[in-house]
């Protein structure tokens, strides 16, 4: 098989980059190592920033986001005890953003790739990038139980915190910078109308959240111990504490229900610089994780595509490599701000186990002064609503 460019990785990142390598006439194979069902059984990402809707609008695949998507001027922070603020990012920066499930987005790009005829193959076993620092890098995978040589000019990893391309990356040319949380997320959605607003909250009892996907359709989360075991959360129980860590006034408006899925997540911040290496990129969660509090994950993989998309297109259309070789540097700029908003947040809602008294009067007065400073709600606006795109 022979292609410009082999994507390893059918997620958000590697299905809309086909999809906009195809729009620039690149032609690309997704190699994607589970079903389709399987990829989008999974719950993930809620939130996305002006720019993210931009990108998938401007690719033809936006008209269900815009129909069925729920547009926020802002979110609220409420804090045990105190007044409840909110941050309303369309008066500081003038932008909003869109509440719409990644499940969503994954269903509408596999929608647009079979309308395309695109080249997405599923259960593609044992992918490998070969040669990546050669003009002539290829992929090797298995499928449908014959083994394929996929000869490319580009490979590009998609595949996730888990995927086999940033393996590839000799570990004397990968800088890894990491930092683990101590606590993860217990998620929940029902089939409840959820509130109006995006709400997160810092209680003594830990942070908890609440999202939405669509008018009947609640996301909630509340923070949980690393050891948290899924089989001791009844739905009872986890409507329990979720109200617990909110005012009274926001609980009792809290439409509980069954759990239609429910699951834990670990919270860490990760970043692997160069993003490149020879003829292989990497873009999405293969590169960079964040904790999910600034809703960033899924936006630095629409970023990151969008960066390599018009890089690739300049270079198959003009014949310019500069974007090509200003990739990585570009991506990481944009995946460090997120990055450092991510762990602001993450640091500002949640309570940590083995604080000292002195972290703790710290977080409050961080609180207290976000609550009172235009300012600083500005900066805030401006991270979360997402930065535009560097030319
Ligand atoms: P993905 O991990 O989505 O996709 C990678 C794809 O590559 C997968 O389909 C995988 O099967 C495939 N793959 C892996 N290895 C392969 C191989 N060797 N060969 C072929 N294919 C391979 N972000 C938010 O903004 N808000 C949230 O609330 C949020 N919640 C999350 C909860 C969980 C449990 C997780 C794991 C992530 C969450 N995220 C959230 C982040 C998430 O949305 C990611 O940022 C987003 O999925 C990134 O997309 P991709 O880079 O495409 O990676
Ligand atoms: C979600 O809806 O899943 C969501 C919303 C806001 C966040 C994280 C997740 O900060």
């Amino acid at each position: 098989m022979k292609t410009q460019v082999a994507i390893i990785g059918g997620g958000p990142a590697g299905l809309l980059l086909s999809e906009i390598l195809h729009r620039h006439g690149v032609d690309s194979v997704v190699l994607e190592k589970h079903s389709r069902e399987y990829v989008l059984s999974r719950i993930r990402a809620g939130v996305l920033e002006q720019t993210t809707v931009d990108v998938l609008r401007s690719n033809g695949v936006g008209d269900r986001m815009e129909r069925e998507g729920h547009v926020h001027d802002g979110m609220k922070i409420v804090w045990a005890g105190r007044e409840s603020f909110f941050i309303d990012v369309k008066k500081h920066v003038n932008k909003r953003f869109m509440a719409y499930g990644q499940t969503n987005i994954q269903e509408d790009l596999f929608v647009a790739a079979d309308i395309r005829g695109a080249k997405v193959l599923t259960e593609a076993e044992d992918v490998q990038p070969v040669d990546v620092t050669t003009d002539h890098p290829y992929v090797t995978f298995r499928h449908n139980g014959e083994s394929v040589r996929l000869s490319c000019d580009y490979i590009v990893g998609c595949d996730g915190f888990h995927g086999v391309s940033r393996k590839s990356i000799p570990s004397s040319v990968l800088r890894i910078f990491e930092k683990e949380y101590p606590f993860g997320w217990l998620g929940i959605l029902s089939e409840t109308p959820p509130l109006p607003d995006i709400v997160y909250a810092n209680h003594p009892r830990g942070f908890a959240l609440a999202s939405m996907r669509s008018p009947m359709l609640s996301r909630y989360y509340i923070q949980a111990p690393l050891d948290t075991k899924l089989e001791d959360w009844s739905d009872d129980r986890f409507w329990r504490e979720l109200k617990a860590r909110f005012p009274k006034e926001l609980a009792d408006a809290i439409a509980t229900g069954p759990s239609i899925e429910k699951s834990i997540a670990p919270l860490r911040s990760f970043v692997a610089e160069p993003m490149r290496y020879g003829q292989l990129f990497l873009a999405g969660d293969a590169a960079h994780i964040v904790p999910p509090t600034g809703a960033k994950g899924l936006n630095l993989a629409v970023s990151d595509v969008f960066y390599l998309s018009r890089a690739l297109a300049a270079l198959y259309n003009q014949g310019s490599e500069a974007l090509l070789e200003q990739y990585s540097d570009m991506a990481l700029r944009r995946v460090w701000s997120s990055v450092r908003t991510s762990w602001y947040l993450t640091n500002l809602l949640h309570r940590f186990p083995g604080a000292s008294d002195f972290d703790q009067r710290a977080q409050e007065f961080e609180l207290d002064y976000l609550k009172s400073s235009h300012h600083a709600q500005a900066a805030l606006a401006e991270q979360y609503a997402g930065l535009s795109f560097e030319q």
